[in-house]
């Protein structure tokens, strides 16, 4: 199995993240509950018998996986020295087919803040069928487990919701609990302030993007396109657009508002891209999120006629004549990546499609059309893949640890059908209040593929949220002047290394100033 060496692994492997007040002595808490919650409050609790907890990864990676099992770990063998953690392989799909191994601290040891969900692997499952449930059921019962530990975002979570009903119908005891998980920070509700892995990614992305932007302005030759992750919704493209000041930020979400058509989105690049060359200026960074396509009417629409057509191995000359246009007129390659092998939810791989290559290459054929003279020079740049291992910033390492804690602490009560969180993530971790979130609070109908089904929310970009309103404040100047700010590295030691997020902590300054 890979390991993380050297010498700067091993002083990672040391570091011991704080914990909040409430696991210092795990039996004088207990969980009082309100309608959408679980609220860990001080009161002598039971001691516990030994519990044997199965726990997995589900769908991408993200930093601070490994601390969640850390704490998970130790929580319950400080709940009972004879408690068990039991890891399924491969994601959802070990937990079918019964695939596992026990956790012990050696193994433990090498990977505690360290990125990486190679402890276990994870994988793209989905869980749903009748069939799919019993197997679940039964592989439950063999290895008598009190409780299952989902590390996965809102699909991995609607499927925790639908096994916990099922469960409860079959009268098995096995509590189902989900940590909040995803790069993308669409996990998000009420009361979870974010999903582990975006502080870690978006401080990665910037750290690029900032590289970038001096590069920008050091060679004066270049217009960087550079698409960063996040499938749906645009939080990783908006935070690093705050920590960076690039020149253009697309929202994909204002897009899908305002139904922008994608000649409007060129139009709006290139009329910066010549007010830049009259200030001398031939060169600037845009930044465009994963999932723009999808959001661009005309892009939508041709995305679903394909998504249709592939399903039912129908040929391209069915689309209608609309979809047919704009398909005929994309650059070959990107039609080939359109028609790629769809996603186990049936939709289009965004990350595999060259959306900054597709950009580029319209503005330079609209400056063409405008008979300009400007020298274009374009370079392109996908950031994904380099942040979702990276080694967790203090934030995740911290937060994921305690995340672990929490899922212990409801495994232990029997809660379930819950998402562990913790507010007040602003705050130092000794401040940070465990809670337990009723998943039936955060679902809602939505329709997927043409059938209504209850899911847990995604949470898009809030065009009338303050982080949202605080990008507005300086994408204009931002667009002609050279603004660009390079936040370097994450730092492990010292007052910057306590630094969240633009998003978490506007939206937290937000909360407080409403209240
Ligand atoms: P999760 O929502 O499962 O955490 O994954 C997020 C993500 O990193 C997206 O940003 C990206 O679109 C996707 O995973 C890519 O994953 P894959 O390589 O499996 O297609």
């Amino acid at each position: 199995m890979y390991r993380a060496s050297g010498a700067f692994s091993l002083e990672r492997n040391k570091f011991i993240p704080e914990r909040s007040k409430f696991f210092k002595t795990l039996n004088k808490v207990k969980w009082s509950e309100d309608s959408e919650l679980f609220n860990l409050i001080e009161k002598d609790a039971d001691i516990s018998a030994p519990l044997k907890v199965g726990v997995l990864f589900s769908g991408g990676p993200a930093s601070g996986g490994n601390n969640v099992i850390a704490g998970l770990f130790d929580a319950i063998t400080d709940i009972n020295c004879n408690s068990e953690l039991i890891g399924f392989l491969g994601g959802p799909s070990g937990l079918l087919t019964n695939d596992t191994k026990k956790i012990n601290e050696m193994e433990l040891l090498s990977c505690r803040n360290i990125g990486g969900f190679n402890l276990l692997g994870t994988g793209r499952t989905k869980i749903e069928e009748k069939d799919q449930l019993k197997k679940v059921l039964k592989v439950i019962d063999e290895i008598e487990l009190n409780a299952l530990v989902f590390i996965g975002g809102d699909d991995t979570s609607t499927t925790a919701y639908h096994l916990s009903n099922y469960l409860i119908r079959e009268k098995s005891e096995c509590a189902v609990i989900v940590i909040p998980k995803t790069i993308d920070g669409d996990l998000k509700s009420n009361h979870i302030e974010i999903s582990f892995g975006f502080d870690t990614a978006c401080k990665v992305y910037s750290e690029i993007i900032g590289n970038i932007c001096i590069d920008a302005v050091s060679s004066l030759k270049y217009w960087h396109f550079i698409k960063v992750m996040g499938r749906k919704a645009s939080h990783i493209a908006l935070e690093c657009a705050l920590q960076t000041n690039p020149n253009i930020a697309i929202i994909s979400e204002e897009i899908g508002v305002n139904n922008t058509p994608l000649k409007e989105i060129v139009n709006y690049i290139v009329d910066a891209v010549e007010k830049r060359a009259l200030c001398g200026r031939n060169y600037g960074v845009v930044l465009l999120p994963e999932g723009l396509l999808e959001f661009i009417p005309e892009m939508k629409k041709l995305i679903l006629e394909l998504n249709r057509i592939l399903a039912a191995n129908d040929i391209i000359d069915n689309l209608t004549k609309e979809s047919k246009f704009y398909y005929e007129v994309l650059p070959k390659d990107i039609q080939k990546q359109l028609l790629e092998e769809r996603d186990s939810h049936g939709n289009v791989k965004l990350s595999i499609i060259d959306t900054e290559k597709l950009i580029s290459w319209l503005v330079k054929r609209e400056l063409c059309s405008r008979d300009s003279k400007i020298k274009f020079n374009a370079m392109h740049h996908f950031i994904g893949y380099e942040g979702r291992c990276a080694y967790p910033s203090i934030f995740d390492a911290t937060y994921c640890y305690n995340l672990g804690y929490v899922g212990a602490l409801l495994a232990r009560d029997k809660k379930s059908s819950v998402m562990a969180g913790l507010k007040n993530l602003t705050h130092s971790p000794n401040k940070w209040m465990p809670i337990g979130v009723k998943l039936s609070s955060m679902m809602c109908n939505e329709e997927r593929n043409g059938v209504k089904k209850k899911v847990v929310k995604k949470t898009l970009v809030d065009l009338n949220g303050c982080v949202f309103k605080e990008f507005v404040k300086i994408r204009e100047e931002n667009k002609v002047e050279n603004n660009y700010y390079s936040p370097g590295p994450i730092q492990y030691f010292g007052e910057a290394s306590k630094s969240v997020t633009k998003t978490l902590s506007i939206e937290s300054s937000c909360e407080s100033n409403s209240q």
